[in-house]
C-alpha cells in the first residue's frame, strides 16, 4: 500500500519548496475546476497563507489550449515565480517550452493525470514533477488530485492536517465510487480525517445523489447506483415503501438497519447499501460528500470563484439548490431514455444514436454514468453519440475494467485510433473512456466493421 519511491521524492519535493520559497517574487496556484480541482486548490490556497507567501491563484477549466494558456499568463508573473499545478498539469512539450522563454520558473507539478511526456526532451532540474502516475500508482482508484494535494500540503506542515476533509470531497467527485472500494493513499487520508473528527463514516443505504432527502425523493434521485425500476418517478418509490411499510418522509440517515434491508431486498440492488462519508459541521446537501462534490463540479467550470466559495459555506443556497436538483434529474431522465432507447448491438459493441433525442452536451456524461451503474454489458465498447451540430458523426466511447481486461489490456483510446485509421476523422482518450468523430458516410461503415476492429485490438 505504501509507495517508498513516491513519498520519498513527495518529502523531498516539500523540502526544496520550503528552502526555495525565500527566493520567489510571488507563488502562481492553477489548479483544475471540478470537485477534485477546487478542493486541491483550497488546500494549496491555505497552504501558501500559513507560509505567509505573496500568491495569485487561477482556476483553469481546461477549455484554452495549454500553449495559449500559459504563455498569455506568463507574461504577468513576477520572476522568478514558483508555478504549482494541482489537479491538472501541461504536457511536457509545454513546459520545456515555457522554462526556455522562462528559465527562472520553477514548477511543481501535483497532478494525477496521466503524464503527456516530451518525446525528445527531458523536464529541466527546476521541473518538481509529483505525478504518482509516475511511480505506479492508480491516479484515480489509489490517489487522487486532492489527496497528493493534501498530502503535500501536510509534507509542508503539519497543521494541514486540518484540510483533510477537503480531500473527502474532491475523491467523492472523481473516484465515484464506495468508500470501501478505496484504496491505497485515498483510504489513508480519507481514515485521517475520520480520525481527526472532520468527517464521519456511516452505514446504509447510499443513494448517492439525493443522500440528503427524504427515502422516496432519495431514491429517485440516486444516480450512483441508478435505479431502473424507479425512472426517476417518485410515486413509483412512494408505492413501493409503503408495500414495505416505511414511511416515505423518513430521512435515509433515520432508516433502521431491518428497512435498509428490506429497501435493498425489494429493489434488488446490492450495491444501494455500503459505506458513506458526511460533514458533521455542515449540514443539509452539503453534509454529504458525494452531493457536495457534484454541486462543486456543476457550478466550478463556469464559476471557480462561486465553487471555492462553496467550500466556505455550511449549508446550500438556495439557487444552487434548485441547479443541483435540475442538473440530477436531467441525469436521471437521460439514463431512463437511455435504456429504452433502441440500440444496435453486435458481438462486442453497442452503439446508440442519440440525434435529436437528447442534447449533445449531455452525451459525454450519459456514457460516464451508464458505465458507471453498468446499466449496458459490460462486455462490449459502448458507442454514444449522433450527429454533431457541424454535421459529422460525433461519439463517446466507453470500455469497462472487463472490457479491456478482456482485450489484452486494450480500450477505448486502441480503438478510437484504429477506427480512424481505417475511415479517419479524429479522436482520443484513454482506456476507459474517449471521444471521436468520423465523417457522417462512414457511419453506416462503422457498424458494419465494428466486429472486426475490436477483434484485432485483442491481438495488439
Ligand atoms: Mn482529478
Amino acid at each position: 500500500m505504501i509507495n517508498q519511491k513516491f513519498e520519498n521524492y513527495l518529502e523531498t519535493t516539500a523540502l526544496e519548496f520550503l528552502e526555495n520559497k525565500e527566493k520567489y517574487e510571488e507563488i502562481i496556484s492553477i489548479h483544475h475546476t471540478d470537485a477534485d480541482g477546487i478542493s486541491s486548490g483550497a488546500i494549496i490556497k491555505k497552504m501558501l497563507e500559513r507560509l505567509d507567501l505573496n500568491y495569485k491563484q487561477y482556476g483553469f477549466n481546461l477549455d484554452l489550449p495549454w500553449k495559449e494558456y500559459i504563455f498569455k499568463m506568463g507574461k504577468s508573473f513576477k520572476n522568478p515565480c514558483a508555478i504549482i499545478f494541482s489537479d491538472l498539469e501541461p504536457p511536457g512539450s509545454v513546459i520545456c517550452d515555457l522554462l526556455e522563454k522562462y528559465p527562472k520558473f520553477d514548477i511543481y507539478i501535483i497532478d494525477h493525470h496521466l503524464f503527456k511526456k516530451d518525446p525528445i526532451r527531458e523536464l529541466p532540474e527546476n521541473v518538481y514533477n509529483c505525478n504518482p502516475t509516475l511511480f505506479g500508482l492508480n491516479g484515480l482508484k489509489e490517489i487522487v488530485g486532492v489527496t497528493l494535494n493534501y498530502l503535500f500540503a501536510r509534507e509542508i506542515d503539519e497543521r494541514n492536517k486540518d484540510l483533510a476533509w477537503l480531500a473527502a470531497i474532491g475523491m467523492g467527485g472523481d473516484t465515484l465510487d464506495h468508500i470501501d472500494n478505496y484504496k491505497s493513499y485515498n483510504k489513508l487520508v480519507i481514515e485521517e480525517a475520520i480520525e481527526l473528527g472532520q468527517v464521519e463514516l456511516h452505514e446504509g443505504i447510499c443513494a448517492f445523489g439525493g443522500q440528503y432527502e427524504r427515502v422516496d425523493k432519495a431514491l429517485t434521485m440516486s444516480i450512483l447506483p441508478y435505479i431502473p425500476s424507479l425512472q426517476g418517478d417518485r410515486d413509483i418509490a412512494k408505492i413501493l415503501l409503503k408495500k414495505l411499510n416505511i414511511d416515505p418522509k423518513l430521512k435515509v440517515m433515520d432508516l433502521t438497519p431491518a428497512q435498509i434491508d428490506e429497501i435493498v431486498k425489494k429493489l434488488k440492488l446490492p450495491s444501494l447499501k455500503g459505506e458513506y462519508i458526511t460533514i458533521p459541521k455542515k449540514t443539509g446537501l452539503l453534509h454529504h460528500v458525494f452531493e457536495y462534490a457534484t454541486l462543486i463540479s456543476i457550478v466550478g467550470h463556469d464559476n471557480p470563484s462561486e465553487a471555492f466559495q462553496l467550500l466556505t459555506l455550511n449549508r446550500v443556497p438556495k439557487d444552487l439548490k434548485i441547479k443541483y436538483v435540475e442538473h440530477n434529474k436531467a441525469i436521471v431522465s437521460n439514463l431512463t431514455t437511455f435504456l429504452k432507447l433502441k440500440k444496435i448491438e453486435t458481438s462486442s459493441a453497442i452503439i446508440v444514436d442519440l440525434t435529436n433525442k437528447i442534447d449533445v452536451s449531455r452525451w459525454s456524461n450519459i456514457g460516464s454514468f451508464a458505465t458507471i451503474n453498468k446499466i449496458y454489458d459490460e462486455e462490449k465498447a459502448l458507442f454514444i453519440g449522433g450527429m454533431s451540430k457541424e454535421g459529422d458523426m460525433k461519439f463517446s466511447v466507453r470500455c469497462s475494467p472487463i472490457f479491456i481486461e478482456n482485450h489484452n489490456g486494450n480500450g477505448t483510446n486502441v480503438i478510437i485510433k484504429e477506427i480512424n485509421n481505417r475511415f479517419g476523422g479524429s479522436g482520443g482518450g484513454h482506456g476507459l473512456a474517449g471521444g471521436m468523430r468520423i465523417d457522417i458516410e462512414k457511419y453506416p461503415l462503422l457498424t458494419k466493421e465494428i466486429d472486426d476492429i475490436i477483434n484485432s485490438i485483442r491481438n495488439n
